[in-house]
C-alpha cells in the first residue's frame, strides 16, 4: 500500500494509473458494467468495470464485496463525463483487506434512520459517515484555533493533575476513588491548579478533561467533559471577558475558513458572533419585562434562551453575577480593587461577585470571573459556602507569599461544538460519551 494515493488526488492528478484504497460504500451491477463508489476521508470516486475488458475475478466480486468493507483498488484512471467528479478508476486489481459483516447494525447512510442511542453504541461504525466525520473535523479545528489563539496571546500551556484530594466546584459532584490508604477524587475542574500557576507565570491555558457525578440525563450535560481553561494575573473579570469574546470570535473564523465543505455538509449557516455586556440585574429586569421566571442566583435554560433571541449571533456576558451563586474562589463585589488591566465602573454591591457566564445561541458556554487571591478572605469564603478551609490548606497558602489578583474563565469544548454547529444534543458533540448510562464504547 505503499503506492496509496488519497481519493481527493485523482481528481487533481495527471497520471494514468492510480493506488487507492478506503471503504465500499455502494456496489451495483447493471448488466455488463459493474459500478462500486470507494471513500477514503479525502473523498469518493466511482469504480467503474465493463465486463469486456476488466479481468475476470475483478469482475465477479466487485458487487458482491459487503457495504463498508476495506479495499485497495489499483487501475487506469479515466475522465468520464458520468462518473461523480468527472473521473473514474477501472480497476485491475482489487484486494479485499478487511470484509465487513453483511448485517450492519447502523443505518450508515447520509441520512441515517438510527436513533442516537444505537448510533452511539456503535460509535466506531456511526464513524463511517461522512456527517459524522464532519464533526468531529470541525471540533479539530476547534482546538486547532484555541490552541493557536492561546500562543499569539503569549499564554503558556500548561498540564494538572486529574487526580485530586478535596473539590473545586461544590461537593456533591464528585466521583470518590480509592488513592492507596486515603480517599481522592476526579477532578471536577483544574481551577485551583490554574490559579496558582497564574499567579507566577501571569497567563495559562489548558485543555482539560472534567468528571463531574452530576445524576440529571440532559441534551446539555455530560459527566465527563473537556474545558478549555485561561487564567491570567493581574486581570480582573473584564480583561479575561475580552479574551474570551475574541478567543470564540478566532476560533468561528477559522471554521468558517478551513471547514467550507464540513459546514454545507451540516447545513450550518455560521456567523462571527458580536458580543453584549449586561448585568445579571439588568437580565432580571429584561426577563421580567419578558414574563419570564429568573431564579436568585442562576439562569434558568430558558431566560439563556430567551437572551439569544433578544442578542441573536452574540456571546451573551452576564457579569456582576450573585455571590450566593458563584463557587467560593470568585471575588465579591466588594473584595476587588482596581486593576491595571481594565477598570469596569461596575456597581459595587455587597450581593455582587466578580463573577460571569458567557451565553451563545441559548446555553452556557462558559463561566468564569475575577479570583479571591486574598487568604483572609478566601477562608471566609468557604466557611460561607460550608466548605472546610482545612481542606483547601496548600491552596490557600499559594495566596500567602506574593499572589496578583487574576482572573480566567473555562468553556466547555463540547458544549462549543454542539453550539457553532447547532446540534441537538451534547452526545453528538463527543466521540465516545459518558453519562449516567453510559460506559461503553
Ligand atoms: P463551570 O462549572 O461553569 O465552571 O464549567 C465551565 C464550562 O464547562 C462546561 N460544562 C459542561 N459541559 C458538559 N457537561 C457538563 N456536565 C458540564 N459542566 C460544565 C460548560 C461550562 O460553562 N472552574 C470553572 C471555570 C472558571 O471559573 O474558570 C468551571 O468549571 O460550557
Amino acid at each position: 500500500m505503499k503506492n496509496r494515493v488519497p481519493i481527493s488526488e485523482i481528481f487533481k492528478s495527471k497520471s494514468k494509473k492510480a493506488e487507492i484504497a478506503g471503504w465500499v460504500k455502494n456496489s451495483r451491477a447493471l448488466g455488463k458494467i459493474k459500478f462500486l463508489v470507494l471513500r477514503d476521508i479525502s473523498g469518493e470516486i466511482q469504480i467503474t468495470a465493463p465486463e469486456k475488458s476488466t479481468d475476470r475475478k475483478v469482475f465477479e466480486i466487485i458487487d458482491k464485496i459487503p457495504r463498508e468493507s476495506v479495499i485497495s483498488v489499483i487501475g487506469e484512471i479515466k475522465e468520464s463525463k458520468q462518473a461523480p467528479g468527472g473521473k473514474e478508476i477501472i480497476p485491475d486489481k482489487i484486494e479485499i483487506l478487511n470484509k465487513s459483516e453483511e448485517l450492519l447494525p447502523i443505518d450508515v447512510s447520509d441520512f441515517s434512520k438510527t436513533e442516537l442511542p444505537k448510533r452511539l453504541d456503535y460509535r466506531f461504525l456511526d464513524l463511517h459517515r461522512r456527517r459524522i466525520q464532519a464533526i468531529f473535523q470541525v471540533q479539530s479545528t476547534i482546538l486547532q484555533g484555541f490552541r493557536e489563539f492561546m500562543i499569539k496571546e503569549k499564554a503558556i500551556e500548561a498540564v494538572f493533575p486529574s487526580i485530586i484530594s478535596s473539590s473545586s466546584e461544590g461537593g456533591t459532584e464528585l466521583y470518590k476513588l480509592k488513592y492507596f490508604e486515603r480517599d481522592a477524587y476526579l477532578s471536577q475542574s483544574c481551577q485551583l491548579y490554574k490559579q496558582m500557576l497564574a499567579c507566577s507565570m501571569e497567563k495559562v491555558f489548558t485543555l482539560f478533561t472534567v468528571w463531574r457525578a452530576e445524576k440529571h440525563n440532559t441534551t446539555r450535560h455530560l459527566n465527563e467533559s473537556r474545558q478549555l481553561d485561561f487564567e491570567m494575573a493581574f486581570a480582573d473579570e473584564f480583561a479575561v471577558m475580552d479574551v474570551l469574546a475574541r478567543c470564540v470570535q478566532y476560533i468561528v473564523k477559522k471554521v468558517l475558513e478551513e471547514n467550507k465543505e464540513e459546514l454545507k455538509i451540516l447545513e450550518v449557516k455560521l456567523n462571527v458572533p458580536k458580543t453584549k455586556y449586561i448585568t445579571f440585574k439588568e437580565v432580571a429586569d429584561l426577563m421580567k419585562k419578558n414574563k419570564i421566571h429568573i431564579g436568585k442566583d442562576d439562569l434558568t435554560p430558558e431566560v439563556e434562551k430567551k437572551l439569544c433571541e433578544i442578542y441573536p449571533d452574540t456571546i451573551v456576558f452576564v457579569h456582576d453575577w450573585p455571590i450566593s451563586g458563584k463557587p467560593f474562589y470568585i471575588m465579591p463585589k466588594q473584595g476587588q480593587k482596581s486593576l491595571p488591566a481594565s477598570s469596569n465602573g461596575q456597581s459595587k454591591g455587597k450581593d455582587s461577585s466578580a463573577g460571569f457566564d458567557a451565553i451563545y445561541q441559548g446555553v452556557e458556554i462558559s463561566s468564569g470571573g475575577q479570583r479571591v487571591h486574598i487568604p483572609e478572605l478566601l477562608v471566609e469564603r468557604l466557611k460561607a459556602k460550608g466548605l472546610n478551609p482545612k481542606n483547601f490548606e496548600s491552596y490557600i497558602e499559594s495566596f500567602k507569599y506574593g499572589a496578583p489578583p487574576h482572573a480566567g474563565w473555562g468553556m466547555g469544548l463540547e458544549r462549543l461544538t454542539m453550539l457553532i454547529l447547532g446540534l441537538n444534543n451534547i452526545r453528538e458533540a463527543v466521540l465516545f460519551p459518558r453519562d449516567r448510562d453510559r460506559l461503553t464504547p
